[in-house]
């Protein structure tokens, strides 16, 4: 045991293991937890954490790890970071709570006013401020439902969209999201996606195949919304092709479609843009945002077309918690924290440091078939080089040598073959390489 968990971690830390992991406080935290906390939430780690500061989380026991999760893409500005902190704390000596379809406050409007600025489109824009990524998916449809009056919904495969009943449904993997949880909700389409390295195909081609899907087994004129991860998250990082999407938002507004970019994990300068929407050159009619923009606080939102976002009846949108303002104030913050301290070029620095060290890796290890994403929203996908098939083993394998080496990595893919980087943008130089050496290690003894 040592006496570490007086000190928080600072921004150049590195990964240090001082116990087994998991330590023994950690495992008694385990024990303890598996009588009360409800076996249906996932435990991808086995250790608990103390302290965290920008890219580095000190579990219980003082063991401290470079972190690629974020939280699952959640800290982009990087653990307790000093602005969010400071907002929460002065916001939270001031006003807490109201509900503000009860009684309104400024940062709610503040944040509907930096999201109207910061989304895509330069055209009038306003928002509805929920808990939950999921939560934000769900009122896109609504919206989108009420504002056209149609029913149907289309997504891509390979897409993950939450777990909430309707967004269940949405998601391209049945299991763990659906299996068992039925009826999940109905009148949602799974449409062929773009993946360029699985497919082959062009942005054309690949939009010329989920439209044909659409139009024969829907119909466009039956559906009120398309729902895109403009670089699919969950689904392993899945950049499009050239075009791709473009000639989606193209086809959605040729046909009275609201074209919804799901950007819960891809927005708020995760990959080196505001919302890599951008980066395709797309104005969807709808964004979804959640994760990134509270910097640990709970929060999203659905943005869009003022003409679109105003199609629902005074009360017909909202919630207790919706837009609380201890989470605006974070938000607030954290757009502050983008423009002051340039993340969307921290962002960019990340790619630059670690996509050539995977490449790196990949040259030295053919098993690993495709590097790719953007900023920090890179990933590495296993293939079997023999057979050609996906290797989620060695994915399992370099995350469980890599978590004893003192860093965390998710896997991704609907194959459960991707590892996905996801730190926070404050990461250094110094912690992606130390994480890089690391992953050649694991690499090495398999
Ligand atoms: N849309 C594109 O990535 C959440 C899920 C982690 P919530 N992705 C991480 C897990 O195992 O629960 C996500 C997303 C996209 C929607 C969501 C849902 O966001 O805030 O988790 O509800």
């Amino acid at each position: 045991m040592t006496d570490t968990l007086s000190h928080a971690p600072t921004s150049s830390t590195s990964a240090r293991i001082v116990t087994e992991i998991p330590g023994p406080r950690s495992k008694a935290m385990h024990e303890r937890r598996v009588k009360t906390v409800s076996a249906g939430v996932a435990a991808t780690f086995p250790i608990y954490a103390a302290s965290a500061h920008d890219a580095v989380i000190e579990d219980v026991d003082g063991n401290r790890f470079i972190d690629f999760t974020g939280g699952i893409g959640v800290m982009t500005v990087g653990h307790t970071n000093d602005a969010v902190v400071h907002a929460v704390a002065d916001q939270a000596s001031k006003v807490t709570h109201t509900l503000f379809a009860v009684a309104g406050y400024e940062p709610y409007i503040e944040v509907c006013e930096l999201l109207a600025k910061h989304t895509p489109g330069n055209f009038a824009k306003k928002s509805v401020l929920v808990n939950s990524g999921a939560e934000a998916v769900e009122n896109a449809v609504k919206i989108a439902r009420k504002h056209t009056g149609r029913t149907e919904v289309a997504v891509l495969h390979h897409g993950y969209h939450g777990r909430t009943n309707l967004t269940s449904a949405m998601n391209y993997n049945m299991h763990p999201y659906g299996t068992g949880f039925g009826p999940l909700a109905g009148s949602v389409h799974h449409a062929p996606n773009s993946s360029p390295f699985h497919d082959g195909l062009s942005g054309a081609e690949a939009a010329e195949r989920t439209i044909t899907f659409l139009e024969k087994r829907v119909g466009a004129s039956q559906i009120a919304c398309l729902v895109v991860e403009p670089i699919q998250g969950e689904g392993g990082f899945i950049v499009p092709a050239e075009g791709y999407l473009q000639a989606l938002v193209d086809w959605c507004h040729a046909n009275g479609i609201v074209y919804v970019s799901d950007e819960v994990q891809s927005g708020m300068a995760r990959t080196g843009a505001y919302f890599a929407s951008e980066h395709f050159g797309i104005e969807p009619d709808l964004v979804t945002s959640a994760k990134g923009i509270g910097g640990g606080m709970p929060i999203a939102a659905v943005t869009g077309r003022a003409e679109i976002m105003d199609a629902s009846h005074p009360g017909g949108l909202g919630g207790t918690f919706g837009g609380n303002p201890v989470s605006c104030a974070a938000v607030v913050a954290v757009f502050s924290e983008v423009d002051k301290r340039g993340l969307l070029n921290e962002a960019k620095r990340v790619e630059k440091t670690l996509k050539p060290a995977l490449l790196d890796l990949q040259a030295k290890y053919p098993v690993i078939a495709d590097v790719r994403g953007m900023g920090a929203m890179l990933a590495i996908e296993f293939m079997d080089p023999s057979t050609g098939k996906p290797a989620p083993e060695v994915a399992k394998a370099v995350q469980t040598h890599a978590l004893h080496a003192g860093v965390l990595i998710l896997t991704a893919g609907t194959f459960g073959n991707v590892l996905r980087f996801l730190p926070p943008v404050v990461i250094t130089d110094d912690q992606l390489l130390e994480a890089v050496a690391v992953m050649d290690d694991a690499l090495a003894s398999l």
